[in-house]
Formats: structure tokens, C-alpha cells, sequence
């Protein structure tokens, strides 16, 4: 299987959850980024308690910036038949979606029928 995902695993050294995540991600040959946020005064920690919502044990997972969880999180995905699909895929993808959203919001029609007579000029000139 070829792995195009962004993976990090935020651990704290010597977490044997962690070691089970990282063990099935090896065996998945995804390539992670690894961040220790052991020190829970530090910044890893908190971002990696911010990006979590609220989650505060070790790991904490994401691919291609999505959330996944901890350790019975990836390792469900994987029982389930759905880790493949997420680790094929490249991050690019969410990025490309993203684009296409803030596309959509700039051309939405309402713009154009706006109740202020000055935008309405504006768009009856500049489309
Ligand atoms: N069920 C969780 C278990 C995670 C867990 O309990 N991790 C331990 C470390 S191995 C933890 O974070 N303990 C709290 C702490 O170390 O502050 C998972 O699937 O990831």
C-alpha cells in the first residue's frame, strides 16, 4: 500500500499506547512526524490538547490534520477496514477542499443582491 498521508502522533516517551500506535503505523509503512508533549507546561502539550478537543492522554493522532484519537482510535480504524483509505490519501486533498470552500463563499449569489445600493452599483459594473 502506498502511503501519501501526513501522519503525526503526539507521545510521551516511554507510553507503551504510544508504542502500540507507532507499531501499527510502522506496519502500515506511514512515514509520522513525532512530537513529544510530555512536559504539560509546555507548547506541544497544550497544542496538542487544543487540537484534540480537550483529549489530554497520550497519543494523539492525526492524519492529514484530522483528528483521530488515541490508540484504540487507529487501531479501530484499522479493525474497521477504514486506516488504509485515510493513509492513501494526500494531504493535499483536504487542502484542495478547503480551497474550493472559500471559492464558493467569495462567488455565493447574495453577495450580488445586496441591499446596499452602493454594492449594488459596484456589481451591476464589475459583475
Ligand atoms: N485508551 C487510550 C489510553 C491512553 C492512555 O491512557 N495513555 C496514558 C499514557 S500510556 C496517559 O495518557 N496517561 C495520562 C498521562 O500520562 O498524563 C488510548 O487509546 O490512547
Amino acid at each position: 500500500m502506498s502511503v501519501l498521508a501526513e501522519v503525526i502522533i503526539y507521545i510521551k516517551p516511554g507510553c507503551p499506547f504510544c508504542a502500540e500506535a507507532k507499531e501499527l503505523l510502522d506496519r502500515k509503512n506511514a512515514a509520522f512526524q513525532e512530537i513529544n508533549a510530555v512536559d504539560k507546561n509546555g507548547a506541544h502539550y497544550k497544542e496538542m490538547v487544543a487540537r484534540s478537543n480537550g483529549a489530554a492522554t497520550y497519543p494523539q493522532i492525526f492524519i492529514n490534520g484530522k483528528h483521530i484519537g488515541g490508540r484504540d482510535a487507529l487501531y479501530k480504524l484499522e479493525d474497521e477496514g477504514k486506516l488504509d483509505g485515510l493513509l492513501a490519501e494526500p494531504p493535499s486533498v483536504g487542502g484542495a477542499k478547503t480551497q474550493a470552500t472559500i471559492g464558493d463563499a467569495i462567488n455565493r449569489p447574495v453577495a450580488r443582491s445586496s441591499s446596499n445600493p452602493l454594492v449594488r452599483v459596484w456589481h451591476a459594473i464589475f459583475g
